[in-house]
């Protein structure tokens, strides 16, 4: 933890770039004060001002006032960095932001910041641990309401409470052993081997429950890849277009019509799906087809659901639900029998049965697909998500090492390695939250932020 005081001082914009109402320009560090008292003037001196107050007045350039302000005192620790902070708000002209920022950066010991720079001094000054510091950058990218749900989850603070829980778990496991190391000579144990075993797989049951919620968290983050495909005819554009409200891709009775991947998103009860209507798998000589069939699989290589589309007319192939599970095996498929309008094969039937000509079970299939997309509720807002990769990483990493230390114990090793299984199993489940995290990867998160944060 870096110690107050010792920071330069930084400045950004902390609003979009362009054209606004209102643009607000943001300070941090022990100069920040004096800073802006070199190029503001008002009824008193920022450095004198009540912390958490707001002062009018204007932002000059010798004689000429280059703008009129409001200028927000924070004092340390108490404001977002945890550092003294200065947020002025100016009109909203990048002109004038630009004005105000190298006025201040060339008559103080300015600088300008770095991408993420702020969310960082507030991690470092433990205003927030690291989840959270992500889940910030995260929250501002949110496209959907599902998806700010779930980072403002984890900027509440869910997943760290959850991290810290099981980590002190085995603090607690991991002291008996060190305690009985240190007694090593006198060979007593402090704890029955039962009993620490017992210890690891509650600690272990938490981390799989974590671990099985990326699959929900991916959706949170990236939103659901929907692959729509089936024997060339059936109907998979016209889903498309109905599902879409638009005409986005072309429809007609030949066969083979699209022959490209066609991807749109939308979004159903604020989930994001991504749909990608295909040209349907089907052996082809014909290159452009091969191309387009080819795109196909990689569309379902990466959906985390197939729309299988069969009609009245041809069913649904066991070739394609063959291929279908080769091309990815976990994934979850729906089979939807379109056409049903034409009342030909009375005795086919899907998962859905739909007609895209006269909307019948298209509400049907929607509320399935959300179904599925949400899990069937196994995740609440107070249930900790695993949504980062990262996070994913490091407890896959203290699951293993946990494992380790279950055979190391049953093989009757010495102490000490069951120790050192302990040790990385909790360091691993530290650097989600930022305790032990190399520097490396700190600025790796920190870079992915924007300007002003
Ligand atoms: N009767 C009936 N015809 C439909 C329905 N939905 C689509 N069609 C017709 O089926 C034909 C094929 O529709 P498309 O949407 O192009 O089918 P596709 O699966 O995308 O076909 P390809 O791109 O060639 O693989 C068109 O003539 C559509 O008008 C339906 O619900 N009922
Ligand atoms: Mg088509």
């Amino acid at each position: 933890m870096k110690i107050q005081g010792k920071e330069d001082t930084i400045i950004a914009i902390a609003t979009p770039p362009g054209v606004g109402a209102i643009a607000v320009i943001r300070l941090s560090g022990p100069q920040s004060f004096d800073a802006v008292d070199t190029v503001f003037s008002g009824k008193i001196k920022i450095k004198d001002a009540k912390p958490h107050t707001i002062h009018y007045g204007n932002i000059i350039q010798g004689v000429a006032i280059v703008d009129d302000v409001l200028v927000s005192v924070f004092r340390a620790p108490n404001s977002y960095t945890g550092e003294d902070s200065i947020e002025i708000s100016t009109h909203g002209s990048p002109l004038i932001v630009q004005k105000i920022i190298s006025l201040v950066v060339n008559s103080s010991a300015v600088r300008l910041a770095e991408p993420g720079e702020f969310t960082k001094r507030a991690f470092l000054n433990g205003k927030m641990d690291l989840t959270q510091a992500e889940a910030v950058a995260d929250l501002i990218n949110s496209r959907t309401t599902i998806s700010l749900r779930g980072f403002r989850n984890q900027l509440d603070g869910l997943l760290s409470a959850k991290v810290k829980f099981l980590r002190k778990k085995l603090i607690d496991i991991s002291s008996y052993i060190e305690l009985e190391l240190d007694f090593a000579e006198e060979d007593i144990e402090f704890v029955k081997r039962t009993q620490i075993f017992e210890g690891i797989d509650e600690i272990l049951s938490e981390i799989e429950i974590l671990l099985s919620s990326y699959s929900f968290g991916k959706v949170i983050r990236d939103g659901i890849n929907v692959a729509i495909v089936g024997e060339p005819n059936v109907g998979k554009s016209s889903l498309l277009n109905y599902l879409l409200k638009e005409s986005r891709a072309i429809v007609s009775d030949i066969p083979g019509t699209t022959r490209d991947t066609i991807r749109e998103e939308i979004s159903i009860d604020g989930f994001l799906f991504r749909l990608y209507d295909t040209a349907g798998l089907r052996i082809s000589e014909e290159i452009i087809e091969k191309e387009g069939v080819e795109r196909s699989r990689e569309a379902v290589r990466k959906a985390d659901l197939v729309l299988f589309v069969g009609d009245t007319n041809v069913g649904f192939s066991d070739a394609i639900r063959k291929e279908l599970l080769e091309l990815n095996p976990t994934v979850k498929t729906v089979t939807v029998l379109n056409k049903i309008d034409l009342n030909i094969n009375i005795a086919l039937s899907g998962d859905f049965n739909i007609s895209v000509f006269r909307g019948t079970g298209i509400n049907e299939l929607v509320e399935g697909i959300k179904k599925i997309a949400l899990q069937e509720g196994a995740y609440t807002e107070k249930t900790a998500i695993v949504t980062n990769i990262r996070h994913y990483g490091c407890l896959s990493k203290a699951k293993e090492n946990l494992l380790n230390a279950k055979k190391t114990t049953i093989s009757k090793l010495s102490g000490e390695f069951l120790a050192s299984d302990l040790r990385l199993a909790e360091s691993a489940l530290a650097e989600i939250i930022g305790e032990v995290t190399p520097e490396e990867i700190l600025n790796n998160i920190f870079s992915k932020f924007c300007i002003g944060k």
